[in-house]
């Protein structure tokens, strides 16, 4: 959408239906989150094309952030510093923490957005299933079996305590099923991908909401 206002100032305005002047202009939002053990910062743009520059100091979560932003269409940018010398714990939970406020921050009070999404991610063997739901009640349902305790330097385990983070900052209920699997990677990756592609559909702007909450009860 074209506007004349002097407000935008140049800025890329978001092609989506708002003649009401219901939405917000712009669905972004940067987080800086700074303890004791990490140093993080999140800015995203809901609406992007799915560019993305990480550095985490954790290769294969800088990878997977990169399916995120590619597969889900966001801009994101993820930069951390954190004690990866003790293990890669603090920083993994911590990016994932920062992402999940991040997310919940530009989606606001999530007016006009489809709410729900699920997508099915084959990447070769491996098979796996996502289904989320904006509902404001964060739950992770989480059915992965990965088989080896890393992947390169990556500790599986960390999977989970990455989406637990991301969950419970964004409000957000998540189930993560694995149909099928046999290498490590491949499982892992598929089910970002398959987050990344629900997350799009989710976010997505509804034009038959016309602005309105979705849901019921009027809040999210
Ligand atoms: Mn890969």
């Amino acid at each position: 959408m074209q506007t004349s206002d002097a407000e935008g100032k140049g800025k890329a305005l978001r092609q989506v239906p708002n003649s009401l002047n219901l939405l917000p202009l712009e669905r972004t939002a940067f987080i800086r989150r700074t303890t004791g053990e990490t140093d993080v910062q999140v800015n995203l743009n809901l609406d992007g094309t799915g560019k993305c520059t990480a550095t985490t100091g954790v290769p294969f979560l800088d990878h997977m952030l990169h399916q995120i932003a590619s597969h889900g269409l966001i801009d994101l940018e993820v930069q951390a510093t954190g004690d990866i010398e003790i293990d890669d714990h603090h920083t993994n939970e911590d990016v994932g923490i920062t992402l999940g406020q991040a997310l919940g921050k530009a989606l606001g009070d999530r007016k006009g957005i489809v709410r729900f999404g699920n997508f099915l991610a084959p990447l070769d063997e491996a098979l796996i299933q996502v289904a989320l739901d904006f509902s404001g009640r964060p739950h992770l349902s989480y059915g992965l079996q990965i088989p080896t305790q890393r992947v390169g330097t990556y500790d599986t385990q960390l999977v989970r305590e990455f989406f637990v983070a991301v969950v419970n900052h964004s409000q957000m209920t998540l189930h993560i099923r694995q149909l099928d699997g046999i290498n490590s990677h491949h499982i892992i990756e598929a089910t970002f991908k398959a987050f990344a592609r629900s997350l799009r559909m989710a976010i997505e702007i509804d034009p038959r909401r016309a602005g309105k909450i979705p849901s019921s009860k009027g809040v999210l």
